[in-house]
């Protein structure tokens, strides 16, 4: 009896990696992007030897969308027990500089987007009694960085949402948690990754790690939040 899960914001970076651990532990996957290259990711991942991957383009910032998503993947493998809400966008910029419509588009995504994926699970996790959801929030959601304020107030949102999310669904035996990385080398804010500039941040399958580890935790046990940051990086405590 496999375990199934949807992981968003697989296209690249944590989430395409998140991907490829969850299928090494035999999960049967969703994968969700909102460009077409999460086609590509899929037939990549399929390309490794992967058969149970679906991939479906879709805007975790859209109920329809997202309703989608899981009517797809219900009708693939019957159930759902593990949603990683991993999708998130960024920039850095002075509060000035933020437009409304940018403002707008960041809780869109980064705040929305888990509300919607998150709200449209439970009905399934409840009637089986059993869930996780993993959100990728940040480590800016427990201190505060400049020329962010947009994407560390979405952080902060999210941390608020899934504390009280965990509390409201803990009897119908659904676990919440989230994992909260430093600079972690990917594509996020317009980046490229894999530059030398990034040589010693976090790696994307450090972050998988932590989910999978998270993830496959006993059912007695709760993990409420793994917060993980490159060594090399200096940070408030
Ligand atoms: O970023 P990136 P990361 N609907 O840009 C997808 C958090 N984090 O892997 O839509 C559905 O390489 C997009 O795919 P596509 C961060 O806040 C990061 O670093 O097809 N999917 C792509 O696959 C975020 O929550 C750092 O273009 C949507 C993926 O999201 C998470 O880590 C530090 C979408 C983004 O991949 C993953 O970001 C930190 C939508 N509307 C937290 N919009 C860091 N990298 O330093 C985007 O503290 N995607």
């Amino acid at each position: 009896n496999k375990q199934v899960a949807i992981v968003t914001g697989a296209s690249r970076g944590i989430g395409k990696e998140i991907a490829q651990q969850l299928l090494e532990e035999e999960v049967k996957l969703t994968i969700v992007g909102s460009s077409d290259g999460i086609k590509e990711t899929g037939q990549q991942l399929r390309d490794l030897g992967f058969q149970d991957v679906l991939a479906i383009q879709a805007d975790i910032s859209k109920e329809s969308d997202v309703i989608r998503v899981v009517e797809e993947t219900i009708a693939a493998y019957g159930k759902i027990d593990l949603l990683v809400n991993n999708a998130g966008i960024g920039f850095f910029k002075s509060t000035e500089e933020v437009t409304e419509e940018e403002w707008s588009r960041i809780f869109e995504v980064n705040v929305q987007g888990v509300f919607l994926c998150s709200k449209a699970v439970l009905p399934h996790m409840k009637k089986q009694k059993f869930g996780t959801i993993i959100t990728i929030s940040s480590d800016v959601a427990r201190y505060t960085i400049s020329n962010a304020s947009a994407y560390v107030a979405t952080k902060y949102a999210v941390q608020g949402f899934c504390g009280s999310l965990a509390q409201e669904v803990r009897e119908h035996g659904i676990r919440v948690g989230t994992v909260n990385p430093g600079m972690v080398d990917t594509y996020f804010a317009n980046s490229t990754q894999g530059i030398p500039e990034k040589e010693d941040w976090l790696k994307v399958t450090d972050i998988a790690s932590a989910v999978v580890y998270m993830a496959s935790a006993p059912k007695h046990m709760m993990i409420d939040e793994m917060i993980l940051h490159p060594f090399a990086q200096d940070y408030p405590i």
